[in-house]
């Protein structure tokens, strides 16, 4: 069968600048979160790796944008770094920064790739950080202040921009799973913490539309549909309450401009709701993004509470729902994560159906592997395993683009091996090897297969 997409679909791959530029501590800029927290604790890094180690393109960025065009990228998202950008997280900013993203941009633009820019990756300034980050709300109009220079600075070519990747991630590794700094547990912080990232999006959101750039402005959201063990309402239940908490805190105001009511309902009847002041509700309804990226990698599934909470212990998530672990579930065994391709379906069709049917794209998919060098042949990774991932994949993209829905590209993640926080190293996701030792750079063969879907705009399966 022919799975073909429209001519204009953006294929490409997404990045970010702290897990690729390198150079963390140099040319003029300042340490984030993760520059300070390897310091405090280099061994909870895979390996011991940290964020000085990453795929080096702060120098290699003519190559890497070469390899980009090599593998059929006709669009390409990374992020600005806050820290680089300017170093006090206010203030002057840095000239050796703006230069090198403007050559970046440049380049992109000569090669023919369009440059998405996403402000935000996981990585506050620490001197943001140490007057509290997004607690405190002089640092959300400190961002405000960063989104605009941003702006102003690249906006003339830049038309696609991103206020933030996964906001619900530095919500929860920081301030309730301990996987991210500042390593608190405590739901209300968190709550906090989500909140003031949303008005920050939405005063981003703000100050894009008083500028003179045209184009789009959007937010990246990992969305990650929840599907209950059964249909019996109380494994129901447990499922909207996970869809609540994880995509929906997001999702709502992102594309309606507020919080669902069920939700707010919800955490004041355990007493965990953020502060919110006079005006909050406006400056939210002004932030409805003009594009929504979707990031997907696995669904949640759930199941009610088989046991009492102890009161006693802090509230979490989980006190509303437990993990289900579904038999016979379709499992990446080198990631340790499920693989339904269903779901990307599912959720364009949640957008289609009770989102007004927005404008988005798959801004992340993909597959993480440990060890892949044990893939290698003759030199080349041969990455079957991540062609047959992506496709099966596109397939269900390509039902919801028959039935209506307003996807307009796919990227993976990622194009080039490069460091996850914490995870470091561990599972590889790239379309393009990266050899630790020598910087050298490899193509793999799902970046050889995704070049000829780019130009082919699809692909042909065997089956009818
Ligand atoms: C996404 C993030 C990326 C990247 C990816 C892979 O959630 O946006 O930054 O880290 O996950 O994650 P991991 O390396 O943990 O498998």
């Amino acid at each position: 069968m022919q799975y073909l997409f429209p001519k204009d679909f953006w294929w490409g791959s997404a990045s970010s600048a702290p897990q690729t530029e390198g150079e963390s501590l140099g040319a003029g800029k300042s340490p984030n979160v993760w520059d300070h927290w390897f310091e405090l604790q280099p061994e909870r890094f895979f390996q011991g790796v940290g964020p000085e180690n990453t795929s080096t393109f702060y120098h290699h960025w003519r190559e890497d944008i070469a390899l980009l065009k090599q593998t059929g990228h006709n669009s390409f998202r990374t992020s600005l770094s806050w820290a680089r950008l300017i170093p006090d997280g206010q203030g002057p900013c840095n000239p050796q920064a703006v230069a090198f993203y403007n050559q970046v941009i440049d380049e992109l633009l000569a090669q023919g790739i369009t440059p998405f820019i996403n402000l935000f990756h996981f990585d506050m300034p620490m001197a943001m950080q140490a007057q509290g980050g997004f607690e405190n709300r002089r640092v959300v109009e400190a961002y405000a202040d960063y989104a605009a220079l941003c702006f102003e600075l690249f906006g003339d070519r830049v038309k696609h921009w991103f206020t933030f990747n996964e906001p619900i991630v530095p919500v929860e590794g920081g301030y309730l799973y301990d996987f991210h700094y500042p390593n608190v547990v405590d739901f209300k912080r968190a709550a906090t913490v989500a909140y003031h990232t949303m008005l920050a999006h939405a005063m981003a959101v703000q100050r894009f539309r008083q500028s003179d750039c045209d184009g789009d402005i959007g937010i990246i959201l990992n969305l990650t549909p929840s599907y209950p063990r059964s249909q019996n309402p109380a494994d129901v239940a447990a499922a909207n309450h996970a869809d609540l908490l994880f995509n929906r805190s997001f999702l709502d105001p992102a594309l309606r401009g507020t919080y669902p009511d069920e939700l707010v309902a919800l955490l004041g009847q355990y007493d965990q709701l953020p502060t919110c002041l006079p005006g909050d509700r406006q400056l939210l309804a002004s932030g409805i993004v003009d594009l929504l990226g979707i990031n997907y990698y696995q669904p949640r599934r759930v199941q009610c509470r088989a046991n009492q909470v102890n009161p006693a212990a802090p509230f979490m998530p989980e006190w509303l729902f437990d993990h289900y672990q579904m038999p016979g579930r379709k499992m990446n065994p080198w990631r340790g994560w499920e693989i339904y391709e269903r779901g990307i379906y599912d959720i364009l069709t949640n957008l289609r159906e009770n989102y007004n049917n927005p404008r988005c794209y798959i801004s992340e998919n993909g597959m993480g592997v440990e060890d892949e060098l044990r893939f290698l042949q003759d030199g080349r990774i041969e990455d079957n395993y991540r062609i047959d991932f992506v496709r099966e994949h596109l397939v269900w993209v390509h039902r919801a683009l028959a039935q209506g829905s307003r996807c307009l590209g796919y990227h993976m993640w990622t194009f080039i091996d490069n460091w996850s926080w914490s995870n470091a190293y561990k599972n590889r996701y790239g379309l393009v090897q990266l050899d630790l030792a020598t910087q050298q750079r490899t193509v793999k063969k799902s970046g050889l297969w995704l070049a000829d879907v780019a130009r082919q705009h699809g692909f042909t399966t065997e089956d009818k």
